[in-house]
């Protein structure tokens, strides 16, 4: 479809396979030469995998095409949100680990949806990865019904549609295949309709085993779609010939020799699947590289128009923050073309005495509007909801991919997203 797509990957500890999919499409090639699809390149990649001064153990933002930073789980989905805002091309496709669906920022970030503007906005595209278990137990998502997750995301919003690789006698990637077709061609009905209220936009809840295609029992226990799957199943491989046995047997069974060969290197299969652009490989977007292609700076009006003669205190009647609020609507004014900055705020722009603001824009809402609710509309480039984390994330997304934003906070109340704070300076 020739579509803008970005990928982020909330488990970022799934780093081993985003990172073997953008060695394969090229791009870690395209920005360092030892990095080709060729032998020398397989074995930099393996080797240098979580290793000092090589490549880190978590998805990252040094990694080409990736904007979240992983290691402490939540924030996928929020950061999706916030890069496809204003991005009215992109599409977002969003993993989100279930063991990190129990964590509350996601819990929250699933209604951002109420905020979203599907006609001016991008797309985000949630695929929720059931594989049942997190480090050491089931997920609450994955001994869910295929009843209860679609009734859950539907009164959440969406028009979900589950995929299940642990069925006998269908293709998976058949199966998932259809999906992402399903999704591509409901969001293009949703942007070409009338119906502007509550669009049900799609998301897919995806099962599969947790560890699949890996080895099924080791020493009497059970690994393929169990906890113990998680991370590294074979660690005495080095010493004990029995478990060296299984690795072997394991590592095979990928037929790698069908694969590769170092004279011809991979076959047409992989270029086959590329799209023919190479700006539209996952690695490449120029969303999530940020800079020239996508950046324009902020038109700041001049701060002394806005100030007051406070020299006896208590006369002037005014506050600092209604200055500040008069200040940013002016920011609004003069970005409005740009469509480049977005406030965010956990329900405290009124209270912060920063309504000025509505003189400019107005709240996001895409859900119903009464007559007698104020500053709510489709367009409003102002993002409130009462959740730090969902802001925080949405404005992570958002500067990450070029653009501007500002958080309002205080207090207490900014410590909740301390650590998300401390993620993003990573
Ligand atoms: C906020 C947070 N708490 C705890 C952890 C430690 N941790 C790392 S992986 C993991 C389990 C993740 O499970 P899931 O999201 O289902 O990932 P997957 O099964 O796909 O590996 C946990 C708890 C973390 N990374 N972040």
């Amino acid at each position: 479809h020739d579509q803008d797509a970005m990928f982020v990957l909330g488990p970022g500890h799934g780093f081993p396979a985003l990172q073997a999919n953008l060695f394969l499409e090229g791009t870690l090639g395209h920005f360092d030469q030892s990095m080709q699809p060729n032998l020398a390149g397989i074995r930099k990649l393996c080797r240098e995998f979580s290793w000092p001064y090589g490549f880190p153990s978590h998805s990252n933002p040094e990694t080409p095409g990736v904007i979240l930073e992983g290691g402490e789980l939540g924030y996928a989905l929020s950061t999706s949100y916030g890069a496809a805002m204003d991005n009215p091309n992109l599409l977002v496709a969003c993993l989100i680990g279930d063991g990190e669906a129990e964590t509350g920022p996601t819990a929250g970030a699933w209604h951002l949806n109420k905020l979203f503007n599907p006609r001016k906005d991008g797309v985000v595209l949630p695929i929720l990865h059931l594989n049942g278990y997190k480090i050491s137990a089931p997920t609450v998502f994955g001994r869910m019904s295929n009843y209860e997750l679609m009734t859950l995301f539907s009164g959440y919003g969406y028009e979900p549609r589950i995929v299940d690789a642990t069925k006998e006698g269908v293709d998976p990637h058949d199966e998932m295949a259809a999906a992402l077709e399903w999704a591509h061609a409901l969001v293009a009905e949703i942007r070409a309709s009338s119906d502007k209220i509550a669009p049900r936009m799609p998301m897919i809840v995806m099962r599969t085993l947790k560890g699949w295609t890996g080895p099924k029992e080791v020493e009497g226990n059970k690994i393929e779609g169990n906890c113990l799957a998680h991370q590294t199943v074979l660690s005495e491989a080095k010493s004990d010939p029995e478990q060296l046995k299984i690795l072997n047997h394991w590592l095979k069974s990928y037929k790698f020799n069908e694969l590769f060969s170092e004279l011809t290197g991979f076959g047409d299969f992989v270029g086959d699947i590329l799209p023919d652009t190479p700006e539209k490989r996952l690695g490449m977007s120029k969303h999530a590289h940020g800079g020239d292609g996508v950046y324009k700076s902020l038109i700041l009006p001049n701060i002394n128009d806005f100030a007051e003669d406070a020299e006896t205190p208590g006369t002037i009647g005014s506050s600092s923050m209604r200055r500040a609020g008069a200040y940013l609507a002016e920011v609004f004014r003069q970005n409005a073309d740009n469509k480049n900055f977005r406030f965010m705020s956990p329900d405290e722009t009124y209270s912060n005495k920063l309504d000025e603001i509505f003189q400019a824009t107005s709240r996001s809402w895409q859900w119903p509007i009464m007559s007698w609710d104020k500053d709510l509309s489709q367009d409003g480039r102002v993002m409130e909801m009462l959740s730090e984390h969902n802001m925080q994330g949405l404005m992570q997304g958002y500067v990450l991919t070029g653009r501007h934003a500002m958080f309002a906070s205080y207090e207490a109340f900014l410590q909740v997203v301390s650590s998300m704070v401390d993620q993003y300076a990573k």
